[in-house]
C-alpha cells in the first residue's frame, strides 16, 4: 500500500509540474510565428439571400515566410471553398510593413507562375498585379462570380512572391451549399 501511495504522489507531482510549465510566462512569450495560425471567423461573411461571400484577404498578415503569406498561411495551407455561381467579394489589405503585394485567382498548377498571368476567372485580380499594392495598409477589392467549378490558387503576382510560397487556395464547388474556410496542410515530406 505504501508503494502505491508513493507512486500516486509522484504522478500528482509530475502532473503539477507539467501544468506549471505549460502556463509559464516564458512559453507565452515565444515568437508568434511559432504558434500555428488559426482560422479567424471574422475573415468571412456570408449573405445567403444574395449568394455573396465576402472574404478578408490579408497579405503579410504575420511574419511567417518573411511576410509572404495570406492570412498567415503559405503554400496552399488555407482553402476558401465557395459554391458555384456565388458572388465573391475579396477585400484585399496589405498588412505587410515593407513589401508591396497583390492577388489574383490563377489555375491550380505547379509550379506556380513567376509573376502576373491572365486570371483564371474574369475580374478576379487586384490592380497593379506586378507592382503590387503598397505596404502599410494598401487596399483593393476584387469582385467576381465563382465559376466554373474547379481548383484555383489565390496568388501574389509580385514577381517571385507566389513562387516563394505566397499563395492559398480557392475551390469553387458545385456540390456545396455554403462557403467555408478550411485548413489544408501539406502532407509531410521527408
Ligand atoms: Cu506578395
Amino acid at each position: 500500500m505504501v508503494f502505491v501511495r508513493r507512486l500516486s504522489v509522484a504522478a500528482a507531482l509530475c502532473a503539477a509540474s507539467v501544468g506549471a510549465t505549460g502556463a509559464s510566462p516564458v512559453q507565452a512569450q515565444q515568437p508568434a510565428a511559432v504558434a500555428a495560425q488559426q482560422i479567424d471567423p471574422k475573415w468571412m461573411r456570408v449573405a445567403t439571400d444574395t449568394k455573396t461571400v465576402t472574404f478578408e484577404l490579408i497579405a503579410g498578415a504575420t511574419p511567417l515566410n518573411g511576410a509572404l503569406n495570406f492570412n498567415g498561411f503559405r503554400d496552399g495551407e488555407l482553402t476558401l471553398t465557395v459554391p458555384g455561381g456565388w458572388t465573391v467579394v475579396m477585400n484585399f489589405t496589405n498588412h505587410d510593413g515593407m513589401l508591396s503585394h497583390s492577388a489574383e485567382i490563377v489555375w491550380d498548377s505547379m509550379p506556380v507562375p513567376l509573376g502576373a498571368v491572365d486570371p483564371a476567372i474574369s475580374r478576379a485580380y487586384t490592380k497593379d498585379l506586378e507592382q503590387g499594392i503598397p505596404p502599410g495598409g494598401g487596399k483593393d477589392v476584387m469582385r467576381f462570380t465563382a465559376t466554373p467549378p474547379g481548383s484555383y490558387l489565390i496568388f501574389c503576382a509580385v514577381p517571385g512572391h507566389g513562387a516563394g510560397g505566397m499563395w492559398i487556395r480557392l475551390k469553387v464547388d458545385a456540390s456545396v451549399t455554403a462557403p467555408k474556410i478550411s485548413l489544408t496542410p501539406k502532407p509531410a515530406t521527408r
